[in-house]
């Protein structure tokens, strides 16, 4: 198919790469509010296509659990095998290009970095060119949960958890960037001393597009325990509590929209891209899918109902969570976003699914042969231990005369999904916005008496959403450099739920008893 300029969007993901090219609608005019198109798209899974590395479920094994590392050079060469699938023609007619990387990974250069990467060629091999760069062969991911002990160092130094998150947007978290950085530079110093430049994993990758040192953008430097989110720099409290000369070492933060600068002429002689394609600066990957979903206006939000629930939300303004549960990233658009994972998402609804022995279509004819409120019966859902709020140990709580009973298989089905809501809605609270319309993502947005309990509780419509490849569209998007972002692709229409008047009051009501009930099953 002919086509004009395209677009193109890496994701570094956690388990693959993926490439996509888009075609946008023309930037005026009637082109406004049209969505883009998808030309082509090229996905590279590390652990079949790049096994010398031998990495599982994209990481490398480790005896100990709790350590999450990849070797950098994978993800560079799973860009040149993306960047080959995609083709010469296709390339040739990229305008714009961006890089989202997965959130809070981080890699260490050496001194002369930016040099070895203005001098890149492409007779040899990208990734071998690359590895005498790294003054750490391995990067530390977001599965990585070895740094407890330099959080509480960290948020110790800052003055608790809720003056950590009033400055950086987050409480120290253990797969933040912040704490993996003190880690490496406690356990390995001669690396440390070695180390010149603290990359993240976008702005590895886009350094490398654009053949040369590029900085670290506020929306993936909100997830570093670093970047002042109100003044959106790096915050010097922070980089002392952190590291040794920290400061010398980290590049700066930039807006999300800056242009790096052109692509690398190895990329031109290799691929045939345009010697003046415009390297936008990576993002993470979490406000690109924001976009990459459709997000553009405050107060909408997308609702990812996965293994565990993950609520977006763009934010006029900053909130912090003063119970340090939630995360304050910065979007695309430069607007403050929100993010706040539950646990017991999908994990909790099947549960009680299998307990009452029933399958998904099961599950949403119970949820429909029930009525708003559950004639007063209430489930705290806690399955498993919960992140918003912090619970460690599993605890379910039942109220209002539930049971775990087989005659009340119906009752519980609704008492989880509804638990599930309220705990969102009350828990969001800190954000001071209520949603005004959310995109529902993920294996739950198919189901629709799910979305109209969500739409009923959160007082919004709730439209259902095909998101595949979020995080790359959003970075296709975000290479346009147009504000407010073109439109994603349009997805298969899905289920959408408005909310109703007369259940909306019933959980209005509610809320205030689950909040009691909340209160209670935490304790003291
Ligand atoms: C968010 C998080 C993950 C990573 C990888 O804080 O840790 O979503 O961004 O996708």
């Amino acid at each position: 198919m002919s086509c004009g300029p395209l677009y193109l969007g890496i994701d570094v993901g956690t388990q693959s790469l993926t490439a996509i090219l888009i075609e946008a609608p023309p930037p005026d005019g009637e082109g406004k509010d049209r969505a883009s198109r998808v030309a082509a798209r090229a996905t590279v899974h590390y652990d079949s296509e790049l096994p010398a590395y031998g990495t599982v479920s994209g990481q490398l094994p480790n005896d100990d659990p709790a350590i999450g590392r990849v070797p950098p050079c994978m993800w560079i060469e799973a860009l040149d095998l993306a960047l080959e699938r995609l083709g010469g023609d296709l390339c040739g007619k990229v305008c714009g290009l961006s890089v989202s990387g997965q959130q809070h990974g981080s890699v260490y250069l050496r001194a002369g970095s930016d040099r070895a990467l203005r001098s890149l060629t492409a007779d040899r091999n990208l990734a071998e060119q690359i590895e005498p760069l790294l003054a750490r062969s391995e990067a530390p991911i977001w599965t990585d949960s070895s740094t407890g002990r330099e959080c509480e160092e960290i948020r110790r130094a800052l003055g608790g958890a809720a003056a950590t998150a009033e400055l950086t947007g987050s409480n120290t978290f253990e797969r933040f960037t912040g704490p993996q950085i003190r880690r490496f530079a406690r356990t390995r110093p001669d690396e440390w001393t070695d180390t010149a430049h603290v990359c993240l994993v976008s702005s590895f990758v886009t350094s490398v597009l654009a053949g040369r040192l590029t900085a670290i953008d506020h929306g993936d430097g909100s997830g570093m325990n670093l970047l002042d989110i109100r003044r959106r720099e790096w915050s010097p409290a922070a980089m002392a509590a952190t590291a040794t000369e920290l400061e010398r070492r980290l590049l700066p933060s930039q807006p999300p929209w800056t242009v790096v600068g052109a692509i690398a002429p190895c990329f031109v002689s290799r691929y045939g891209f345009p010697p003046d394609t415009r390297v936008s600066i990576g993002s993470g990957d979490n406000p690109c899918s924001l976009v990459g979903v459709g997000v553009r206006e405050p107060g909408e939000a997308v609702l990812s109902l996965g293994t565990s629930d993950t609520c977006f939300c763009l934010m006029p303004d900053i909130a912090v969570d003063p119970d340090a549960n939630g995360h304050v990233f910065i979007a695309p658009s430069g607007h403050p976003m929100s993010l706040i994972c539950f646990r017991n998402g999908s994990l909790a609804r099947e549960a009680v699914r299998d307990r009452h022995g029933l399958d998904w279509q099961g599950f949403e004819d119970a949820l429909r042969s029930t009525p708003p409120g559950n004639d007063g019966m209430m489930m705290i859902p806690w399955f498993e231990p919960e992140i918003v709020p912090r619970v460690a140990s599993p605890g379910v709580v039942r109220l209002g005369g539930l049971e775990d009973a087989p005659e009340q298989a119906a009752a519980n089905c609704r008492a989880v999904v509804e638990g599930q809501f309220l705990s969102m809605r009350l828990n969001s609270e800190w954000m001071a916005t209520r949603p005004s319309r959310i995109l529902a993502t993920g294996g739950g947005a198919h189901n629709r008496e799910m979305l109209q309990i969500a739409a009923d509780v959160m007082g919004c419509p709730v439209e259902g959403h095909e998101a595949t490849d979020g995080a790359a569209l959003g970075a296709a998007l975000r290479a346009t450099g147009r504000r407010p972002y073109p439109l994603p692709p349009a997805g298969g229409p899905g289920p959408a739920a408005a909310p109703r008047p007369q259940a909306a009051a019933v959980y209005d009501r509610l809320l205030a008893r689950y909040a009691e009930a909340q209160r209670r099953a935490l304790g003291p």
